[in-house]
């Protein structure tokens, strides 16, 4: 059914952000997931946060690997270059394109069997390496797509839709990306957009390996009780850390607060992450208090949320293996080609 068009025309009456564009610019195709799946949320906070921030569709790539969560970059950024690539090999796909024009933003979209499970030495080097990406997992702790099996991060004791136990320990996606020195690490729930969509715009503006974990109940395969990530399950579990609100550099800070109440993060670019602390002694500049946190509140059956964790002094990639400024396919044949005697050169200097 994705062949299914929205109309074209739109209200007269629609909000238009800076650049002159509706909403509906950011919108894709008409979603055929199951009604009432968390995916199409999350698909909802990304249209909202790009049209927020003023980015110009065609500075996207959106890049994804197998599975319902993987099919969802069709559902939004309509006009973003895209790539649907194989069943966990979105991360080394990604980061060949970033490597060959740095100038997009590369948002990867993916699933908790797609990243976990199949992809997981993926995931694993694309965070390690520093790659600039924003890469999302949505996370349901099933194979949606394959009707429902249990996936990596399923939580030990929990059940399947006919009453199975899993008896496999759960890989906690965010405890890993901790480990693996991501430098933007949150979590959040797409029931909770409020929280989504300024974790999304910040973690576009971070310069870096940036990890968004998002619990995405699958109705149709992982929405019943015994399941850790069910609506009502992750509603009554969620550990709010901490609210964000997300000012871009070209904005005044207006709202007023109590002195203390909330901690400015001031990105590269100048935009602010303004946190309104609500676990008042957390620190998300502190790596070793959130891998403690996550695991004594993961012993306790929470899900702890927000923005996790964040350094400031990020680099990424191309700074690492110190690559040229320009977009590949910005460069002649000359600079691509030098020749043989600068290769002689080079050659002379690993001797
Ligand atoms: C190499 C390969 N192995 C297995 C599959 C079958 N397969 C397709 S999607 C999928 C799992 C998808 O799970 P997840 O990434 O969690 O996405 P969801 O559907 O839950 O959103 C599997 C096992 C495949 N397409 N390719
Ligand atoms: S099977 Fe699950 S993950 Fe896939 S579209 Fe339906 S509710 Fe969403
Ligand atoms: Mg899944």
């Amino acid at each position: 059914m994705t062949y299914i068009t929205k109309p074209k025309l739109e209200h007269p009456g629609l909000a238009r952000n800076k650049l002159g564009y509706t909403r509906r610019y950011y919108e894709g195709a008409v979603s055929t997931l199951c009604a009432g799946c968390g995916h199409d949320s999350i698909s909802a906070a990304i249209i909202q946060a790009f049209f927020e921030l003023d980015i110009e569709p065609h500075r996207i790539a959106k890049l994804s690997g197998i599975g319902c969560s993987s099919k969802t970059p069709t559902y939004f950024l309509g006009s973003s270059h895209g790539l649907n690539s194989v069943h966990g090999r979105m991360p080394s796909v990604l980061t060949g394109a970033n490597l060959a024009n740095r100038d997009l933003i590369y948002l990867g979209v993916s699933g908790d069997g797609d990243s976990a499970s199949i992809g997981l030495g993926q995931f694993a080097h694309c965070l390690r390496r520093g790659v600039n990406v924003v890469y999302v997992v949505e996370n349901n702790g099933v194979y949606g797509l394959t009707k429902g099996q249990f996936s990596a991060t399923a939580d030990k004791g929990s059940k399947s839709r006919r009453g199975v136990t899993n008896r496999d320990s759960n890989i906690d996606m965010v405890g890993l990306a901790l480990q693996l020195g991501a430098t933007f690490i949150a979590r959040s729930f797409s029931g909770d957009k409020q929280q989504l969509v300024p974790l999304l715009k910040a973690a576009v503006k971070h310069q870096g390996a940036a990890f968004i974990d998002v619990i995405s109940p699958c109705v149709a395969f992982n929405n019943h009780a015994g399941s850790t990530k069910s609506y009502d399950y992750v509603r009554e579990h969620n550990e709010v850390l901490n609210r964000l609100d997300f000012v871009p550099r070209r904005d005044p800070i207006t709202a007023e607060y109590d002195p203390g109440s909330v901690q400015d993060i001031v990105q590269h670019d100048g935009s602010v992450i303004r946190l309104s602390k609500v676990a008042e002694d957390y620190d998300p500049y502190d790596r070793i208090a959130a891998m403690n946190l996550l695991q004594a509140r993961s012993a306790q059956g929470e899900i702890v949320t927000g923005l996790i964790y964040i350094d400031l002094d990020a680099d990424d990639l191309h700074t690492h293996l110190n690559t040229v400024e320009l977009p590949l396919n910005t460069l002649g044949e000359e600079e691509l080609c030098p020749g043989a005697v600068a290769l002689e050169a080079i050659n002379a200097g690993l001797r």
